[in-house]
């Protein structure tokens, strides 16, 4: 005859919540992103017989442009504007949208719920000026 005791259930109930917990301790990932903004002037060039002069022109990189993490994981971002305009960092399908002036640094977190890529982009640049990047969020 099977005998279940008190010490037994505690045991099995232990061992439930155990299994349940295994490989899904909450995780953090700290980002760190700079916007540096870079000058790609051309004062004059001759490409192919054609000559250009004084073609002006900035280009604004996030540095890092990439960020992978994983679904459930809280994300914590700083960010450092190094250009010397205001930039924008915007994760649209996360409601992301952080505004710095030159030389400001924010910081904000976030849970990772969603899986899927994400762009992200600056709100006050066009793309081929400010390049956008990735939020990866695998399963
Ligand atoms: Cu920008």
């Amino acid at each position: 005859m099977l005998r279940i005791t008190l010490a037994t259930l505690t045991g099995i109930l232990a061992l439930a919540i155990g299994a349940t917990l295994w490989g899904k301790k909450p995780s953090e990932q700290h980002f760190r992103m700079y916007f540096r903004a870079y000058d790609t002037t051309i004062k004059e060039t001759t490409i192919e017989g054609v000559t250009i002069k004084n073609v002006r022109q900035f280009n604004v990189l996030n540095e890092p442009e990439d960020f992978v993490t994983r679904v459930g994981t809280k994300v914590h971002f700083t960010l450092i504007n190094e250009s010397p305009i205001s930039e924008n960092f915007s994760v649209t399908e996360y409601g992301v949208d952080q505004t710095l002036k030159p030389k400001e640094e924010k910081r904000f977190s976030f849970m990772a719920r969603k899986p899927g890529a994400f762009t992200i982009w600056c709100k006050l640049h066009p793309k081929n000026v400010h390049l956008p990047g990735t939020f990866l969020v695998l399963p």
